[in-house]
């Protein structure tokens, strides 16, 4: 047996061959570790497209590695020495293998990177964690750039980001005087048979293996492989990428807030899934659209609206979990404690705007951002559901879901359960934000006009209440004075007439009624 010089262990989020870890990688010194282990599958009961996709993807990176001379240990989930955890299946590799020191880049979750700690001590050998250097603001940068300031606004972070890479900048200034063109991309959109199609692709004999396994040992688990089309390899996420700069970055900044009943994915990218597991560079994916608007194929305000989201917002969360945890998986300043209803597993429920997107996000794992935040996650906030459990749902359901990304978009930013310390407000509407933004109240058995009774859509009952069970939070907050004092004005009927509504409403949702 060779002596080994490092092992390189390469989790299922890590599959780029530009990861901190094997940097100064020797084929001929080090031997690289993987393994499919049912701890990982089963801490939330994860969609079925989304352990298919990283499965999958985890197996060919490994021939990607294999192809460059690597000795690639890959322990499959159903081997039958499995041990079924990471530090288990490191054990094993360590007895194997017998290497002088073990090297990883740092986990992206608070969790896994906790156990990593460990290791060292554990397996008695020196452990090197590597930062992850896929994202372009160090842990430690962004704790400097959070120190001392007053509040969080993630418009000063991203200027400082677009001045760091130079992106969109004209020397020290913005492209075209402008830092940001949201308020440009809040228009509501129409269907459009003529929309191209974002790219699918067809699963090879690996994948089909992956989607057997799964089908197999998870079969109560969300969702079904049966149309899984997403891309597993870098050159077929890059074809995606491509595909999405040619196809829908023109159009993407007009529609990025709009939601159509049957038309899940309008014109966004869909590619948080391989950003988020290493098989695209973010910086690489935001140079390549920057190009587009520079050769005159999309606009400013779409482009700039997409390098913002990966700039900007994504490094932005990152900072904010790594600043705030452990612990902030607990937060729950509303002190909300319903159960999550059935039909967040069924897509079953009347309101026509929770019900597509429930159903969309079962059949493709996926929803834009819009369809997150002010369907699902306003309907949890104003409903009061319990914010942990809404948390592993998002965790489970979405096949970009990482507790990193997820969870201060989740309870930051659409729960606002941290009590401010992300989000300036709470992200709270009534029925009128969907019925401008969405053809969902089209179909739906609610009246979106009406404000309070059985016909009413309840949001609109659902959000005076909410404003009115969180006065104590909520009416010091600038930013809601207007509301506040709207309330106060209302007619004393009027505002007893909302709250006997949402009651009704909530009494229906904890009775298990049809809603
Ligand atoms: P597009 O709309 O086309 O956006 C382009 C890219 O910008 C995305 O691919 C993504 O990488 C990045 N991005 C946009 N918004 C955000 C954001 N708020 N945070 C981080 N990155 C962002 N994103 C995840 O990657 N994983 C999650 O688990 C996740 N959970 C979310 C939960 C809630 C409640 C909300 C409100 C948002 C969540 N997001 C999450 C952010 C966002 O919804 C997704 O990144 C986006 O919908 C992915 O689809 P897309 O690639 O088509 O994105
Ligand atoms: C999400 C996931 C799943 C379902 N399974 C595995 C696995 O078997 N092996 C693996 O290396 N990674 C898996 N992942 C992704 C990890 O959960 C993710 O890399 C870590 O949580 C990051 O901290
Ligand atoms: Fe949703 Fe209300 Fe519109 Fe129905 S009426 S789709 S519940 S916003």
């Amino acid at each position: 047996m060779k002596p080994v010089r490092n092992l390189i262990f390469i989790l299922g989020d890590q599959l780029s061959l530009s990861l901190s870890s094997l940097e100064n990688a020797d084929p001929e010194l080090d031997v690289i570790l993987m393994c499919e282990v049912i701890e990982e599958a089963t801490y939330v009961h994860h969609h079925k497209l989304k352990m298919a996709l990283i499965f999958s993807a985890m197996r060919h990176f490994a021939l990607e590695v294999r192809g460059k001379g690597f000795d690639v240990r890959y322990t499959q989930l159903n081997a039958p020495d499995n041990s079924g955890s990471f530090s288990g299946e490191l054990a094993r590799s360590v007895a194997a293998n017998l290497p002088q020191r073990i090297v990883v880049t740092e986990a992206s979750e608070w969790r896994v990177l906790h156990a990593m700690k460990a290791w060292q001590s554990s397996l008695d050998l020196p452990v090197e964690i590597r930062s992850d250097t896929r994202f372009l603001c160090s842990k430690a940068e962004f704790q400097a750039w959070a120190q001392h300031r007053r509040s969080l606004t993630m418009e000063y972070f991203y200027r400082d980001m677009r001045r760091r890479t130079g992106l969109l900048m004209n020397g020290k200034d913005p492209e075209s005087g402008r830092w940001n063109f949201d308020a440009d991309n809040r228009k509501p959109a129409k269907p459009d048979l003529f929309r191209p199609k974002h790219p699918g692709f067809a699963p090879d004999a690996l994948t089909r293996d992956v989607l057997d396994l799964v089908e197999s040992a998870f079969p109560g688990n969300m969702g079904s492989t049966a149309h899984f089309s997403f891309a597993v390899t870098r050159a077929d996420a890059e074809k995606a990428a491509d595909a999405f700069i040619r196809d829908f970055l023109p159009n993407f900044g007009e529609t990025q807030d709009a939601m159509l009943t049957e038309e899940p994915f309008l014109n966004h990218a869909l590619l948080s899934f391989y950003i988020n597991i290493g098989l695209l560079d973010p910086l690489a994916l935001c140079r390549a659209v920057e190009r587009a608007y520079l050769d005159g194929q999309a606009p400013l305000n779409g482009v700039e609206g997409f390098i913002r989201q990966i700039i900007g917002w994504r490094e932005y969360i990152r900072g904010i979990y790594w600043l705030k945890m452990p612990g902030y998986e607990n937060s729950n300043v509303f002190d909300a404690h319903r159960p999550l209803p059935e039909f967040f597993w069924t897509g079953d429920t009347d309101m026509s705007c929770v019900s597509s997107v429930i159903t969309q996000t079962i059949t493709h794992a996926y929803a834009h951002h819009i369809q997150r935040l002010m369907v699902v996650g306003n309907f949890a906030m104003l409903a009061g559901l319990d914010p942990h459990a809404l948390h592993k749902w998002y965790l489970a359901v979405y096949a970009d879901a990482f507790e990193w990304v997820e969870l201060p978009n989740v309870i930051g930013m659409s729960q606002f359960a941290d009590g401010g310390f992300m989000a300036s407000k709470p992200y709270a509407a009534s029925g009128a934000y969907i019925s401008r933004m969405s053809n969902y109240c089209d179909g739906c058995r609610y009246d979106v006009s009406k404000k309070t009774g059985e016909e009413a859509c309840p949001l609109n009952s659902l959000y005076w209440n909410f404003i009115d069970r969180n006065a104590g939070n909520l009416s010091k907050n600038h930013r809601l004075s207007q509301v506040f004092s709207s309330w106060q004005r209302m007619d004393p009927d009027k505002k007893q007439s909302y709250r006997d509504s949402a009651s009704a409403f909530l009494q229906k949702l904890d009775d298990g009624e049809r809603i």
